[in-house]
């Protein structure tokens, strides 16, 4: 049978946070129990911004931070914000309007701590001593369907 050719035109997307344990230097408004700094981002694989495709990113954060819901609507599209706990962060991709492209959302476990891994003899394998910078970032491919003519061009123009 002839297949019907649909195009697909996939755009690599990096996500994730970094974090920080804070020393003495905390911002003036942080809470004192806060422990850690982190960013959350959504970026190309080399820095880029992605403002041609993407309009905002929504991050919900956890119900104990005040107005949780936080819109990000330039680039970068990262959050920076202190905490004491790892949760779930929902993110929210909206694309440019001219796209018509549904939003995209997924979930990010925000990483604070190294994992405090044992193995079967109870060793410890890794833990927060020394460095205290910790990364959990994410490769993934936005697969846009038949995308219009317009959006075509925008994603064409990389
Ligand atoms: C936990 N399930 O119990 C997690 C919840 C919540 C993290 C972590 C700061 C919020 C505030 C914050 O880090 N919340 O501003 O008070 O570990």
């Amino acid at each position: 049978a002839k297949r019907i050719k649909t195009l697909s035109v996939a755009r690599p997307i990096i996500y994730g946070n970094s974090a920080k344990k804070m020393g003495d230097v905390k911002p003036p408004n942080a809470p004192v129990e806060h422990t850690h700094m982190w960013t959350i981002f959504v970026r190309g694989p080399n820095g880029e911004d992605l403002s041609d495709i993407i309009k905002c990113v929504v991050y919900k954060l956890h119900e104990t931070y005040p107005n949780p819901t936080r819109t990000v609507d330039a680039p970068p599209f990262e959050l920076t914000e202190t905490g004491w706990g790892e949760f779930e962060i929902n993110v929210k991709i909206h694309f440019v309007e001219s796209a018509s492209e549904k939003p995209i959302s997924f979930y990010h476990h925000l990483r604070l701590h190294k994992y405090h891994n044992a193995d079967a003899s109870g060793i410890k394998i890794e833990n927060d001593s020394g460095n205290t910078d910790v990364e959990s970032i994410f490769y993934d491919e936005v697969v846009f369907n038949e995308p219009n003519e317009d959006f075509f061009k925008v994603l064409m123009a990389q």
